[in-house]
């Protein structure tokens, strides 16, 4: 890792005093760069058969995932679908144990067991990972009663996609985390398509953040591009919440890059608009920034660039010589309800 100083910025991109440190860039861009690289090494590893089954990559989307590492505290659970890879690996889950997981080896975050859409970790209050579109929101909206039951102060991080935003599972849910005001930060994340179904073909309404109002809930929505505006939206968000005061709906906008999955072309989408995006970068954008605002030397964003490169190299022989699960390993980790009566020999 680069060495970093701690001294205080004075301008934000409005050029105004945002008292950030150094080190708080030198996170960003670590974590963006860490996703983007360990993605774009996946889909190579999907080409040649060493990744099987579904693969949904979040390149493009990767300021989210940095905003978090500064905004929320490490003991905030989050729990997210199925596009997940980076979520983890911001969390702190390592690249190796990531690529492993991928790979179906037994030195997997999940024994290999999981696989792309079901990364999970107690150790990081990672709750995953979950394949069943919207399936997550009332899930989330649970692990903040428990907080709350425990008199933690914790918040617990539940996003969706703006697909996953039209089960009726997320009115449920709203209703109930406000009538019990739980200390739940919602964060839809607006990539503008469910597959390949465009917001504007499913949805009267496209701002998703306006399906809170109707529950009373604050709601807001940012940039999603932008990892400083990110992190300072859900820095409010979380101190709201936390604050004891109930729930909170922040809709993220952002875009993917690849297709919903490895299989799909994306052809329900102009080249133009991909490309306009991909002039957003968060990760071009983050290090203009930097170097515009003397953040960190050139010499420490090249040294960022190749710590990262050789990390997912080492992940992916990690992965490569790391054994399958046995086959016993099938009989284990199951939920098992000894007496359930509907299943005989
Ligand atoms: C209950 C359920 N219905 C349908 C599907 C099929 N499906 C998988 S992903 C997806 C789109 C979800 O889009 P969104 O929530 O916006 O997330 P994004 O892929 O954009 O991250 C659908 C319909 C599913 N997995 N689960």
């Amino acid at each position: 890792m680069a060495q970093v100083k701690e001294k205080k910025t004075t301008l934000a991109a409005n050029g105004s005093s945002n008292g950030l440190k150094t080190s708080t860039y030198h996170q960003w861009y670590e974590t963006m760069l860490r996703i983007r690289r360990f993605e774009e090494r996946a889909l190579k590893m999907y080409s040649i058969n060493k990744i099987r089954g579904f693969l949904h990559v979040y390149i493009g989307q990767e300021a989210i995932a940095a905003a978090i590492t500064t905004a929320l505290r490490p003991t905030d659970p989050i729990v997210t679908a199925y596009r997940q890879h980076g979520i983890a690996l911001s969390r702190g889950v390592t690249s190796k144990a990531c690529m492993a997981e991928l790979f179906g080896k037994e030195t997997g975050v999940n024994k290999g067991k999981g696989g792309s859409m079901h990364f999970f970790s107690k150790e990081h209050h990672y709750f995953g990972g979950n394949g069943i579109v919207g399936a997550q929101i009332p899930i989330g909206t649970g692990i903040a009663f428990a907080e709350k039951y425990r008199s933690t102060d914790n918040i617990c991080l539940t996003m969706f996609g703006e697909g996953a935003a039209r089960q009726g599972a997320l009115h449920e849910a709203f209703n109930m985390a406000m009538l019990w005001k739980l200390p739940v930060l919602y964060i839809c994340e607006n990539n503008f398509y469910a597959m390949g179904t465009s917001v504007t073909r499913s949805s009267n309404v496209t701002d998703m953040y306006k399906l809170g109002l109707s529950y009373e809930m604050p709601s807001s929505a940012v940039d999603g591009m932008d990892v400083m505006k990110t992190h300072e939206a859900l820095s409010e968000a979380a101190a709201y919440v936390r604050s004891g005061k109930g729930p909170y709906l922040l809709e993220i906008k952002t875009y993917r890059y690849r297709g919903h999955s490895v299989s799909d072309p994306a052809k329900y989408r102009s080249a133009e608009e991909l490309e306009n995006y991909k002039e957003k970068d968060p990760i071009d954008h983050l290090k203009a920034y930097i170097e515009e605002h003397k953040l960190l030397k050139i010499s420490e964003l090249e040294a960022i660039d190749k710590a990262i490169l050789k990390e997912i190299d080492d992940a992916e022989a990690f992965a490569e010589d790391s054994k399958f699960p046995p086959a016993s390993e099938l009989y284990t980790d199951n939920y098992v309800q000894e007496d359930y009566p509907y299943i005989r020999d």
